[in-house]
């Protein structure tokens, strides 16, 4: 079954509230799981994918950003993670809840006019840019994901409780069924950047002629900032914006050897940073692949960081 109950209730019961909790009918898109069964994989950089990132950048740079992305067995346990990202209508009914204390207390990262500068301003609620509820929150750091997520628990009381997925599970997750798990993106290596606008919201030509980008993707998606969670074709899991949107957090500790962190939940708080995986819609193709792996430190927000739901499986 890949609803959870409570999913599942909503959409039977059809209305805008659900008899056991006020969570809205709409807010059922950050809820809805795809159940992922326990397996193997290969992990990190597929053949010519390190050829392909030397030539676009330099080897110096390929050492320093992706000689981590090794490729390697990895292993997971029966999971379900959310078909899309946790979206801003579920966030801001939390933080209503909350009484906004969350709001605007210690900026988020954004790109200024001098590139990456803590905007003091900016805040999930305004992160420089306007979204619509149904886009994913963003300048939302790892320790607040997690206390949204223990009010989520403690709300809807769910068999298993919701968690962020661990690294391993992600980058399952991203790479879809075994044909896909063959390229460096869901649709394919996509060498020449002009499939990506029909599968995710990623750094294109819109973004560009908004902005002028170093590197982007070569087609148009019309979208410059953040698009709907349930926007653009999904990969064959069934699961939404893996490779775009917002670059999303994972519960795994990071490290420059990724079998040390990979498989589980660093809640110890072993290595400094979380890590994050993904990419976001402002990112150039060299970092939109599912082998890439980002760290980052667990009190910062930045405005192309958000989150999606993972549990484990009955
Ligand atoms: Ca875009
Ligand atoms: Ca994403």
């Amino acid at each position: 079954m890949f609803f959870r109950n409570i999913t599942l209730l909503l959409i039977l019961v059809g209305t805008t509230v659900d008899a056991k909790s006020d969570i809205k009918l709409s807010y059922s898109k950050s809820l809805a799981f795809t159940k992922i069964e326990a397996q193997c994989y290969m992990k990190g950089q597929l053949e010519n994918e390190n050829e392909w990132l030397i030539a676009e950048t330099s080897k110096e740079y390929y050492t320093e950003k992706f000689s981590g992305e090794t490729y390697h067995n990895t292993c997971v346990n029966d999971f379900k993670i959310a078909k899309h990202e946790v979206t801003l209508e579920l966030y801001q009914q939390y933080a209503t809840e909350k009484n906004d204390i969350t709001v605007g207390d210690a900026g988020c990262y954004v790109v200024g006019d001098n590139g990456w500068e803590n905007n003091l301003s900016a805040n999930w609620r305004t992160p420089t840019f306007q979204q619509q509820l149904d886009h994913p929150v963003l300048c939302i750091s790892y320790y607040e994901s997690l206390e949204f997520i223990a009010w989520l628990n403690m709300k809807l009381n769910p068999e298993s409780p919701y968690r962020l997925p661990t690294e391993s599970e992600w980058e399952l997750a991203a790479r879809g069924s075994q044909k896909q798990r063959i390229s460096w993106r869901y649709w394919g290596n996509d060498k020449e950047g002009t499939q990506a606008c029909k599968y995710g919201n990623v750094s294109d030509l819109s973004l560009d002629e908004f902005q002028k980008q170093d590197s982007t993707f070569k087609c148009r998606d019309g979208v410059v900032h953040t698009e709907s969670v349930h926007s653009y074709v999904p990969n064959d899991f069934g699961l939404y914006n893996m490779l775009g949107n917002v670059q999303e957090f994972t519960c795994s500790g990071f490290s420059e050897n990724p079998t040390e962190t990979e498989g589980s939940c660093d809640t110890q708080e072993k290595y400094e940073n979380i890590t994050v995986k993904g990419a976001a819609w402002y990112y150039p193709p060299i970092f939109n692949r599912a082998a890439f792996r980002g760290a980052l430190p667990r009190h910062l927000r930045f405005y192309g960081v958000g989150f999606r739901l993972a549990q484990d499986s009955d």
